[in-house]
């Protein structure tokens, strides 16, 4: 197992002192990164110490430890999972070739697209973030919220490692840009749809780690598989980081459900008006929530039948998450069959495998989303409440990418007149009625071991302390 080397200014586990051009590039973009953290990370939080984990080695046992930092003085890093000895290309049109340290020529522009929109993400989710901290329910989750928001910084260190080691000059102007475009910027947006959406409120948070974040699960788990080995260990030990962000997003809405079901077993009510007036969340509410995240994470999968997929997969540049589970790894002549929309009608089609990888990364990244709704349902039905259920809406319900981005489908996945689907859409979807209510709710709680009325306590605390220690200082 490779070392983490925190004595040098840069943390590292790449040998970045053998490279003095690469590590003085790179020492020249960090002051512009702490400059950015400091004017789009976290607002009125830079200077209180925090209690957060960093980490100390790649392997899975006991990779982090944990302690108090001012957030402008965490420790971002590079670190790659540890190479593999002889490790073979093991999908698409070049399997059993040796993997590649470095990028071939012709797949140069490709693979530096994959890694920006990627590298985009995390920083844009940081700025999404920033208000949160002045409306936490708890020093528990502003301490998480922290946590997140450091290590969504560290995977943009982790991006911006590969395009200053292996694309040269772009490489260094794509990693600047990175810092440049700014979530929600009408002039110089993020690259992808979801994250130029507000999130700011809690509930909003907690859905987004939990929706959202696990797009990120899906995606690095599909470039985890990359031929580029450098981006393959990259994305290997992102992912260790990742698996926090989304239990975060599930243990809050499991938080926030169990709130409103032990309210309404205590008033013994499901009346949406008498629930909101004792400062808990209703369930429809929270459909409201899951049926807005859950539609515009699924577009960040792309569209369902991808010529770039296609080619991504051929070159062997991006995978499918868990190749292994496959039994054929190059899909040159097989289909998948699924629905399309050809003249004015629903059909099932066969499409060439390869073209539909997309679609296959987003039906195993349902069956996942689902697994929450399960154990919410659970939930509900063990207080009394048979008759309400959380469901995920249609797939094609609200798209803005792929076959039926802009049509009007419901929730259902039915087809309606334009005028209905226009009226109704607002029934769907948080209204400013409901996001005023929930923002109603938003009242900053720093008090240790204190929570806000519309959220249950935490049950475990951090790394074994108490839930009443002071996690931000
Ligand atoms: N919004 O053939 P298409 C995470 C663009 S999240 C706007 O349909 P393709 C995280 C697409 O870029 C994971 N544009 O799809 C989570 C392309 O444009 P160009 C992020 C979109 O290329 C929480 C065009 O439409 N990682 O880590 O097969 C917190 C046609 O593309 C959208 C990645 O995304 C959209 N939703 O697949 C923090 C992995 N969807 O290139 C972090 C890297 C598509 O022709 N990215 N377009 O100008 C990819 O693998 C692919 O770019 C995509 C799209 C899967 C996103």
């Amino acid at each position: 197992m490779s070392k983490l080397n925190y004595q040098e200014k840069i943390p590292n586990n790449v040998n970045l002192s053998n490279d003095m051009s690469l590590q003085r590039a790179l020492e020249h973009w960090q002051p512009k990164f702490k400059s950015w953290w400091k004017e789009m990370g976290p607002e009125d939080f830079q200077e209180n110490e925090v209690y957060l984990r960093t980490a100390i080695s790649v392997d899975a046992a006991g990779w982090a430890s944990y302690g108090k930092v001012k957030m402008p003085d965490y420790k971002w890093g590079i670190f790659l999972a540890d190479p593999v000895k002889d490790k073979k290309i093991h999908f698409g049109d070049n399997i059993g070739k040796p993997v590649w340290q470095e990028v071939p020529g012709d797949y140069r522009s490709i693979l530096r697209r994959l890694i920006v929109t990627q590298g985009d993400t995390e920083p844009a989710s940081v700025e999404q973030q920033r208000l949160l901290g002045k409306t936490c329910p708890s020093l528990y989750d502003l301490r998480n919220l922290f946590q997140v928001n450091v290590e969504e910084g560290r995977h943009l260190w982790a991006m911006v490692y590969l395009l200053h080691a292996y694309f040269g000059r772009d490489g260094r102007e794509e990693a600047e840009a990175l810092l440049e475009r700014n979530s929600g910027d009408e002039d110089n947006p993020r690259i992808l749809g979801t994250f130029n959406e507000p999130i700011s409120d809690w509930v909003s948070f907690f859905m987004f780690t939990y929706f959202t974040d696990r797009d990120g699960k899906y995606q690095l788990k599909s470039l985890a598989e990359s031929s580029f080995d450098p981006l393959a260990r990259t994305c290997q030990f992102m992912l260790t980081e990742e698996a926090h962000h989304m239990q975060v997003g599930e243990s809050g809405i499991t938080r926030m459900i169990e709130r409103t079901l032990e309210t309404m077993k205590h008033l013994k009510t499901d009346s949406i008006d008498t629930i909101r007036n004792t400062g808990v969340i209703d369930l429809p509410t929270i459909q409201k929530y899951i049926n807005f995240w859950f539609s515009s994470s699924l577009d960040l999968f792309g569209s369902e039948i991808s010529t770039n997929a296609a080619t991504a997969f051929a070159n062997g540049l991006k995978g499918r998450p868990d190749e292994f589970r496959f039994n054929n790894h190059c899909e040159k002549n097989t289909f998948y069959k699924m629905e399309n929309y050809v003249n004015n009608k629903i059909v099932f089609e066969d499409v060439p495998l390869r073209n539909a990888m997309n679609e296959v990364t987003r039906v195993a990244y349902v069956e996942d989303c689902n697994i929450g709704l399960k154990r919410w349902n659970r939930l509900i039905k063990k207080y009394g409440y048979n008759d309400f259920i959380l469901s995920l809406p249609s797939t094609k319900f609200r798209r803005n990418i792929g076959i039926w981005a802009n049509m009007p489908i419901d929730p259902q996945g039915k087809f309606l007149k334009d005028e209905a689907y226009n009226k109704l859409l607002p029934f769907w979807l948080p209204s400013d009625d409901d996001k005023k209510f929930i923002k109603s709710l938003m009242i900053q709680q720093l008090q240790p071991g204190k929570t806000a009325s519309w959220i249950s306590s935490p049950k475990r605390g951090i790394n074994n302390q108490d839930i009443s220690y002071r996690y931000v200082d």
